[in-house]
């Protein structure tokens, strides 16, 4: 059977019942800001809170988030409510106030600082300092005090995620006795060897098995995570059951692969108004007639493997001239944790290669890469989807990446390719992109070549059987598998 909204609601209602639902995020879902002296809401550029949003509209819950938005105490109750989304209200907003420092230590420090390059392993070292490390401590109380005033004693089923919040799930079992927690871990799991330089390596992993499940996109993480308890701490690993057991407490440890709201964007990708906004962009940007377009969605950040990109097209069109003048590739960059010194370096880094490559192949009026550095609305991507003989996905490592399946999902035609990095936990589920290894650039090269020359048929048989996975595979049923794990420990 297909999940869709529906079946999750059905789910949700006879399997938690009148029981709270409750997700936690550092990102929200909805911040507010000021344009020209009016409140505007916007959604942020992040997976985490793209996939959940559906999943809480179809829960009606409580989601417990950092209120960052710089009218966000405006728009909210006094305190920290507000109802969202804004259009059609249906699910409760609890925002969390941090002060500069916190989100400066606890946030860019030791999240997007310490444990982030630590779990990518992209060859960027993590920078361990004590005062993030308190800071990051200090946040994950503060969020636990905030959740525990909804739930006390009740029962609830509270669903944390991601790496912001390793020390949360036993901080709440503490104070909330009759919860069940689950966290998802959206980044990836690294192997014992590269986890072991973190210094307070023991306190993390004791607070990720205050979990009852603890989830990652894939087995790969899944077992390194596994590897990690094993080696470090005086637990007891089942690995046939995939369980740990530690100071008598069960943590189940279960791959759910993260998706997308297929048919949402299938259906918005095939509507009148994409068109047109293709149609629209076409012309704001002249794209030469019988041009190739090839096209990247990403947040500016080192693990996207943005560089690696841009040498791949200098290659490209280094070795196939006649692709000058016809292939124009176009890159949505949304900046990101620009607060943190190696980010501002890269997006220097990104700068100078756009300008390089410009400077070397434009002429006439036609430059090869179109860069726009800016949070673009999903409808105008899915315009630049529609357009796309290609979409390059080239993560030097990501735990899941929805570009790759937000774009399988916009091929109402069938006629576009993915070329997905061989290090994406998208890679692993789908079959029918072109795979690619971002570290081997020359191969990156012929891989978009074989892109663009591919056959008609062989690009709808790929994108056809890509099609079906994601359908199938699709955010409800990672929220449904989630579910009917939760449930069944009532
Ligand atoms: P992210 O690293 O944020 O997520 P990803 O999964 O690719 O990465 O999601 C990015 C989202 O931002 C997509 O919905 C995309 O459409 C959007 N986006 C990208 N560029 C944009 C732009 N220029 N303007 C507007 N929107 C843009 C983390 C993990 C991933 C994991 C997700 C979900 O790093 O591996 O897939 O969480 O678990």
């Amino acid at each position: 059977m297909l999940e869709s909204r529906d079946t999750l609601r059905h789910l949700i209602r006879t399997k938690l019942g009148n029981q709270k639902f409750v997700v936690v995020s550092n990102r929200e879902p909805y911040m507010h800001e000021y344009r020209d002296g009016q409140i505007e809401s916007i959604r942020p550029a992040s997976g985490v809170t793209v996939a959940l949003d559906p999943v809480m509209q179809a829960s009606r819950g409580l989601w417990v988030a950092h209120g960052s938005g710089a009218a966000d105490s405006e728009a909210s109750d006094l305190n920290g409510f507000v109802h969202v989304p804004p259009k059609q209200p249906n699910y409760k907003l609890k925002r969390v106030w941090l002060s500069k420092q916190q989100e400066e230590d606890y946030y860019y420090g030791f999240a997007n600082s310490a444990l982030w390059p630590l779990c990518h392993v992209a060859y960027r070292r993590p920078v361990f300092r004590e005062q993030d490390w308190k800071m990051y401590r200090e946040v994950n109380e503060l969020f636990a005090d905030r959740v525990a005033e909804e739930i006390g004693d009740d029962r609830a089923f509270l669903f944390i995620q991601d790496y912001h919040f390793a020390l949360l799930p036993r901080m709440l079992r503490k104070r909330c006795p009759r919860a069940i927690i689950a966290q998802f871990w959206h980044i990836p799991w690294p192997n014992p060897e590269v986890f072991r330089i973190c210094p307070w390596r023991h306190e993390i992993l004791d607070g990720m098995l205050g979990n009852d499940i603890l989830g990652f996109h894939i087995r790969y993480h899944c077992h390194n995570f596994i590897d990690t308890v094993d080696r470090e701490l005086e637990a007891r690993p089942d690995r046939e059951m995939t369980a740990i057991v530690f100071g008598g407490h069960t943590t189940k440890i279960r791959a759910f692969p993260i998706s997308i709201d297929f048919e949402d964007v299938s259906r918005r990708a095939a509507s009148p108004e994409t068109k047109k906004t293709a149609m629209a962009l076409r012309r704001r940007y002249r794209f030469p007639d019988d041009f190739i377009l090839g096209v990247g969605a990403d947040r500016i950040d080192y693990t996207k493997g943005l560089p690696e990109r841009f040498d791949a097209i200098d290659r490209l069109l280094e070795r196939y001239p006649q692709y000058r003048e016809r292939f124009v590739f176009f890159q949505a960059a949304v900046p990101s944790r620009t607060h943190v010194g190696e980010y501002r370096r890269l997006n220097d880094e990104v700068d100078e290669r756009v300008a390089a490559l410009n400077q070397k192949y434009g002429r006439r009026g036609w430059q090869p890469v179109i860069f726009v550095r800016e949070h673009i609305p999903l409808s105008t991507l899915l315009g630049l989807y529609q357009m796309a003989r290609f979409v390059v996905v080239s993560s030097l490592h990501d735990g899941m990446n929805l570009v790759a399946k937000e774009f399988v999902a916009s091929q109402v035609d069938s006629d576009g390719v993915l070329l997905l990095s061989q290090f994406t936990g998208a890679a692993r589920e789908l079959r029918g992109a072109v795979v690619i290894n971002p570290y081997a650039v020359d191969d990156m090269a012929e891989r978009m070549r074989e892109a663009m020359e591919m056959e008609p048929v062989e690009v709808r048989r790929r994108m056809g059987r890509l099609r079906a996975q994601v359908r199938e595979n699709n955010v409800y049923k990672w929220a449904a598998d989630i579910i009917r794990k939760l449930s069944k420990l009532t």
